[in-house]
């Protein structure tokens, strides 16, 4: 095992992971210490995230680090975003965190909207509308006169709970604060006038810290339960986008990327946020970054789509093995049906193949049967999303790209890397698989001088990790299926 590192955790809306990093001679060698499943647990009508046995797996990651012999010299979270706890007046955390894929936020968005215009929301943060976002959630909550509201205190984000639970210590991150829907990039803050607006107190939302900061150690009573050092603690970008994005291995500063995971997040790094009536209407966003950066991105529904589909084959006990589907789908005819990926249809877990078939009929094209057709429809559609996305980001930014940067799990699927390729008709450069564990890793590394900022780190990532290309091919058959993409979905050309 590598003795002397730094640990990244990871966390996915399916899985986490621990990674051990060490840096010599401007190389990153990594080490997976741990990983371990993210189940939510429906209660009821209600899903939540098991938080605490999340927090469980972070102390066996220590553990196992103890058992290995490794000093871990400093340690970083990142996790999805938009969600959060409650801290009580007594220090404690109140109730299970929401997923964010809980119906409690349906219809809250637009109930906001009559009171708050989406234009004066964008315009102070300019961030995306998803149902979702923090501020939806707290107004579903609001309206609904939930009980936690009564009682809470302080608001954490997830992965600012989990720091929490391991420091004592209560701040908000910069990236994932960004995501709330409730800070202003202008004043460089929570927006107070937003939150006095939606009635909800500026006193839950506490000091935000920049990636790259030191927020406390392990604290006691956790050193002594586990007999461990008191190892130091970085809020990182917590965000586990920002950490991809981060993490890009890009050489020409002027880049798109495309973090592909359960959600695939296209866009590109801008010095500063762009909110104007154009990027609201695209409906895209300016999370905060690393260095003082913005990512300019759109979330696509990605391949929660595709695993959501292979769950309901399980549970009709027909399991199939990613492979096996890919295998599948690349034998099944090509362009033979497209959704729309980010239809609304697709966001709530349940019947994914039947929302599928309802989503074909409902656009008058023929839906597919076997398991390969429906996958290659997703991936087709995913692939077909990606360029039209694309295409919004250059002509928000003023850019064109020469290719596209893919990181995170699913560049694994090496289908739909060249399947994007082809739809983009531009090359992808795949790699590196762990984006948001590596992005968590380098920001530790420059708070601790090892690397000077973000474009060494992109550049040393560059040199430690293999980077696969995708050449396009078949361009003319992507083109043409493209615009019978864009008349099954309804979406405009660009
Ligand atoms: C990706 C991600 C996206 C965010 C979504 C929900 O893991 O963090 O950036 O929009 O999850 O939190």
């Amino acid at each position: 095992p590598i003795l002397a590192s730094i640990l990244a955790y990871d966390l996915g809306a399916s899985s986490g992971r621990a990674l051990l990093g060490r840096l010599t001679d401007r190389k990153i060698e990594t080490e997976e210490l741990h990983r371990f499943p993210n189940d939510p647990v429906q209660v009821g009508d209600r899903l939540h995230w098991d938080i605490l046995r999340l927090y469980h797996e972070l102390k066996q990651g220590l553990l196992k680090a103890k058992h290995q012999g490794v000093q871990v010299q400093s340690l970083g979270i990142d996790s999805w975003a938009v969600d959060f706890g409650f801290i009580g007046a007594n220090g404690e955390l109140l109730g299970n965190p929401y997923h964010y894929r809980d119906r409690h936020t349906d219809g809250a968005m637009e109930r906001l909207f009559a009171e708050l215009p989406p234009e004066e929301v964008f315009g102070r943060t300019g961030i995306q509308f998803l149902p979702f976002n923090s501020i939806f959630q707290l107004y579903a909550l609001k309206q609904a006169n939930h009980p936690l509201l009564r009682e809470a205190n302080r608001f954490l984000m997830i992965p600012d709970l989990l720091r929490y639970f391991l420091t004592g210590e209560m701040k908000s991150e910069f990236t994932n604060a960004t995501t709330t829907q409730l800070y202003n990039p202008a004043l460089g803050g929570w927006d107070t006038e937003l939150l006095a607006k939606l009635g909800l107190p500026a006193s839950w939302f506490g000091p935000i810290v920049q990636p790259g900061t030191q927020v406390g150690a392990l604290r006691r009573s956790l050193t002594e339960e586990l007999g461990i050092d008191a190892i130091p603690v970085f809020a990182v970008a917590e965000h586990d986008t920002g950490s991809a994005v981060a993490a890009v291995p890009a050489l020409d500063r002027s880049f798109a990327y495309l973090s592909c995971g359960t959600w695939s997040l296209i866009g590109t790094e801008v010095e500063r946020p762009v909110i104007h009536d154009e990027a609201r209407a695209l409906n895209f966003t300016n999370e905060g970054g690393v260095d003082g950066t913005y990512r300019l991105l759109k979330n696509i529904m990605g391949l929660w789509i595709l695993n959501e589909t292979r769950r309901a084959w399980e549970r009709a006990g027909k399991s199939y093995a990613f492979p096996e589907l890919v295998k599948l789908a690349g034998g099944a005819p090509a362009f033979a049906a497209f959704i729309d990926p980010d239809d609304e249809a697709f966001l709530h877990p349940g019947d994914m193949p039947g929302q599928i078939r309802r989503y074909c009929e409902r656009t008058r094209q023929r839906p597919p049967e076997e398991p390969g057709a429906v996958v290659r429809c997703i991936l087709e559609s995913l692939a077909m999303k990606y360029r039209y996305i694309l295409e919004l980001t250059e002509r928000l930014s003023g850019q064109s790209f020469n290719g596209l940067h893919m990181v995170g799990g699913g560049i694994q699927n090496t289908l739909l890397c060249q399947w994007s390729a082809n739809a983009i008709g531009k090359p992808v450069w795949a790699g590196p698989a762990e984006g948001s564990a590596i992005g968590n890793l380098v920001v530790q590394w420059i708070a601790q001088g090892e690397l000077s900022d973000i474009w060494e780190a992109r550049s040393v990532i560059r040199d430690s990790f293999p980077v696969t290309v995708y050449e396009p091919e078949a361009w003319e058959a992507w083109d043409d299926a493209y615009g019978r993409f864009l008349r099954a979905t309804g979406l405009q050309g660009t």
